[in-house]
Order: structure tokens, then sequence, then C-alpha cells
């Protein structure tokens, strides 16, 4: 997800941090080439000036934070700019007051429409609701069935009268809903061109009969800019309350993310990761800005594992990131909980979470090597070829051990090097963030105890009180993160 863009924009913040001072024409030089980086992820050219402009304003006006490097202060600054287009909170979905909630999806043919109502339905019902799926798609001839098909695989109920056209369709989908007390309706319709003037109408019609609390623009990720086209397009028929953006799994660029929002106005509610019916996570652009960055996603990791995992091992690795002690031992568990799991994004999805990793997956890729089961099962067979000590400590890892572990696990001395750097960058990582980014949102820090810290204690539920606790809430300097700290502690309550 967003190789690209990630590749580029860490390339250039690597060399940025390997100077001990940035002159101006060092940071002018880096945004020259962010920008370049945002064009070529085909993000829109308006949204492309307007960002860097305001990188430049912010780091210009800045004095750099003396925690901080000065290539930090300006992936902060790039990393709060990316929030800040991506909006800067999740934006929720809207639940009526007095049920049922009419959600209509709507967008282009094959951009994942009829999927992503079964992904919702699947997601609506997980909180408590009771949804109705409603099969409005009259003309593609196996629409229905492709639903009905669905709605029997997650045992949701589908609506369906032939015959009648969509907007009675509609009407007559929610008045069953009340009358059978399903509390969400879902309505599933045709695709279609935004330039297509009759069936445009048609939504319209549904528009006006059923009053949706929710109109909700299925857009695919990969189609870039012409995704914000079709946002357009739409919005001038019915009000867009939201898109959700599908085949992110797919999308390398990122351009439709990160214009779509800024463009339209409209935000992004949910993304679709997969094809599988799980694979549909809210949107969240503290965390999609962290992953771009190249700091991976421990957040959703974490709450994915929360699903699937233990309350108490998943308690334990978050503390062991938020110290910097995550080591080789910790991986080898954590692949083996994201194989048990291999949810709807599959094992390569969850693993590009994980910090630094996105990054080794793309250029594995690159190299031609499909990312697949068996680089994991190699990946696993070198850690469990190290005695504990060596997956502890991979620093006391030499050349014989390395010839040892090679010939123990059926690889090369080479792969093991990949490996151990790759590792290291992810540890120097979660180490410069124990260390303290003051004002980064979602990552923000609290008190020097660690800069996850700041994020990880929004994880509702996860009941470690070594993180959960408010201690550093009282040093001035973490007023930011208090924000999101209070944020979590009112999520907290509402569940
Ligand atoms: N990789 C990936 N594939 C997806 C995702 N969402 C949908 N798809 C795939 O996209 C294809 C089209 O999905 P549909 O749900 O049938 O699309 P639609 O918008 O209902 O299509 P029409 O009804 O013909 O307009 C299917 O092969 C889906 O599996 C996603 O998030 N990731
Ligand atoms: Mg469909």
């Amino acid at each position: 997800m967003f190789e690209s863009l990630s590749e580029k924009l860490q390339s250039v913040f690597d060399r940025l941090g390997r100077k001990g001072r940035l002159s101006e024409e060092d940071v002018e030089l880096a945004l020259r080439e962010v920008r370049v980086a945002l064009l070529e992820a085909d993000v829109s050219l308006k949204v492309v000036r307007q960002f860097v402009a305001a990188v430049k304003d912010k780091a210009v006006g800045q004095d750099v934070v003396h925690s901080l490097t000065p290539a930090q202060t300006v992936i902060k600054i790039v990393h709060d700019q990316l929030v800040e287009l991506l909006g800067t909170s999740p934006p929720r979905l809207t639940v009526a007051s007095k049920p049922p909630t009419v959600v209509m999806l709507v967008g282009l043919q094959g951009s994942g429409k009829t999927t992503t109502a079964g992904k919702l339905a699947v997601q609506i019902r997980k909180m408590g609701h009771r949804p109705l799926l409603v099969a409005a798609d009259p003309y593609r001839p196996a629409a229905v069935t492709q639903l009905q098909t669905l709605g029997k695989q997650i045992d949701v109920p589908v609506f369906h009268e032939a015959g009648k056209k969509p907007p009675e369709l509609a009407q007559a989908a929610v008045k069953h809903a009340e009358q059978a007390g399903l509390s969400f309706v879902i309505i599933d319709t045709a695709g279609r061109l935004q330039i297509n003037e009759e069936l445009m109408r048609e939504l319209e019609s549904i528009e006006a009969k059923v009053a949706p609390h929710e109109t909700l623009l299925v857009a695919d990720a990969m189609t870039g800019q012409e995704a914000v086209r079709v946002a357009e397009g739409f919005r001038q028929h019915v009000p867009l309350s939201g898109v959700i953006l599908t085949k992110l799994d797919s999308d390398a660029r990122g351009g439709a993310a990160l214009s779509l929002r800024e463009v339209t106005g409209v935000p992004i509610k949910y993304v679709g990761t997969g094809e599988k019916l799980d694979a549909l996570e809210q949107f969240h652009p503290d965390r999609l800005a962290q992953r771009i960055l190249g700091m991976g996603d421990v957040l959703s990791l974490i709450e994915r594992a929360q699903e699937h995992v233990d309350q108490e091992q998943a308690a334990r690795m978050q503390s062991k990131v938020v110290k910097g002690e995550f080591d080789l031992q910790d991986f080898l568990d954590q692949m083996s909980q994201l194989r048990k799991m291999a949810g709807g994004g599959g094992l390569t999805g969850l693993v590009e979470l994980l910090p630094g990793v996105g990054r080794a997956l793309k250029e594995a890729r690159q190299a031609g090597q499909s990312v697949d089961e068996k680089q994991f099962k190699r990946i696993e067979a070198m850690i469990q070829s190290m005695t504990i000590e060596e997956r502890r400590r991979p620093e006391i890892i030499g050349g014989s051990r390395k010839r040892r572990i090679a010939s123990g696990s059926g690889t090369t001395a080479a792969e093991i090097n990949q490996l151990l750097a790759q590792f290291r960058q992810m540890q120097g990582l979660m180490k410069q963030l124990s260390k303290g980014m003051p004002g980064m949102r979602g990552l923000g820090q609290l008190g020097g105890v660690g800069g996850l810290g700041g994020g990880m204690p929004s994880l509702p539920g996860l009941g470690n009180p070594a993180i959960a606790a408010p201690q550093p809430v009282s040093t001035g300097s973490a007023a930011p993160s208090n924000r999101q700290h209070h944020k979590a502690r009112k999520k907290k309550k509402r569940r």
C-alpha cells in the first residue's frame, strides 16, 4: 500500500537524516523532492502546491525543537501536514437516532460496491446492529445473485423484489426493515458513470425517496485522480457524505487518498484492503500518514491483533514496542500470531503494517521476488535457527554465527544480513519514536516514557495499566498528546 510514495519520501528523509545541520537549501531541496514524489503518486497539482507551501511555511517559522534532529523536525512537519490533508479525526458513520439507518453505496462499475456492501454489513453487525442488504442493481444480470450469495455467506438478509425500479425497491426495503426490526439498510446500487444523466437521475430519485443518512461513494483507489473527478461528478447529483476507498491494498501510489478530501471536501470513511469480507478498515488519517512515512502502523496492527489474539499477549507486545524492547523473538511470535489471523488483507497486508517492513516488501517485489507465504517461512526459519540469546540480542551475530544460521535455515548469509538490517532499521525507528517527538499527533509523546505512548492509550480495552495509566500527562511538553489521550478516554467510556 502506497509503497512507491512511501519509499520516495523515506529516501528524501534518509538523506536529510545524515546531515548534522540543515541549511535552508537542504530544506528547499528536500521539499522539491517531496513535491516530485507527490506528483508521481498522482496527487492533484493543487493539493501538492498547497501541501509544499504549508510545509515550507511551518519549517521556516519553526525553531528546531531541541529534542529533535533537524531531519526529524521536517518529518514531523510533513507528518502533521499529511494528517491535516487526510482529515484530522477519523470520521464516523452516522447512526440514525430512529432506526433504520439508511446507507446508499454509489460509484462506477466495478469499483467494489457489492463487495463493500457485504463488508460493511459484517462491520455493522459487529457494532451490534442488524443489517439488511438491498440489491438495487436490476441492470447487470448476475448482480442480484451476487449480493444474495454474499448475504448467505455472511448470514445477512438480502432484500430484492424482481420488477421493481430501484427507487421504489429502496423504499420498500426501508419499510421492510422497519417492520422486521432491522436497524441498518445498506443499498447496493448499480455501477454507473457520473456523466450518465439518466442513471444519475435514478440516484437522485432513490435519494429523494429514502433520504439516506449516508450516501457513500465507493471509489477504486487505483484510479488515482480519476477517483477525485468521479467524486466531483457524483456530488453534483447526490450529496456525498463520505467515500469508501477500495483496493488500497493494490494502490502503490496513493494519489486518490491524498487528494480526495482536500479537493472535494468529502471525507474518506473506510478503506477496502482486500477481496475478503473482513478487509474493510475505518480510515485513520494519522495512521495512514505514519504508514506513508515508513513508521508502520502499529496501532492498526495491534487493533487487529486484539480481535484475534488474547489481550494479555497484545498488551505485552504493546509495552515492548513502547519501551523499545521489541526483539527478534517478539518478531517471530508476532509472525506466528499473524499467520493464525491471516485476515482479509492476508499475511502480506498484516506484515506491511510493521514499521519498516512495508518498504522491505516493496524492495523484495522489485527484486522480482513474490512476497508470499514462502518468504515468511524463510524469515521464520532464519529466526528459528538462532539461539534465544541471538534473538534477544541480534547484535552478537557475527560472521560464523551467520553461516551457522544460514545453513540451519537453508538460507544464505546475505539473507541473514538483510533480515538483520531490516530489523535494525525497525528497532532504530522504534527507539527514535520512544525518544519522542513532541506534538507528533498519534505518535505523540508522553513525557519521554515512549513516543508511541501517546497513541497507544487510545486503544480502548487493551487494558495494560502500565500504558493506559495517564502517568506523564502533567508534563508540559505533552500537551498535544493529552488531547489524544483525553479523546481516548472518552472513547473508552463510550464503549
Ligand atoms: N484487492 C481488492 N479487491 C477488491 C476490493 N474491493 C472489491 N474488490 C474486487 O473488485 C471487483 C469488483 O467488485 P464488486 O463489488 O463486484 O464491484 P461493484 O462496484 O459492485 O461492481 P458493479 O456492480 O458491476 O458496478 C471484485 O473482483 C472484488 O473482489 C478491495 O478492497 N481490494
Ligand atoms: Mg455490484
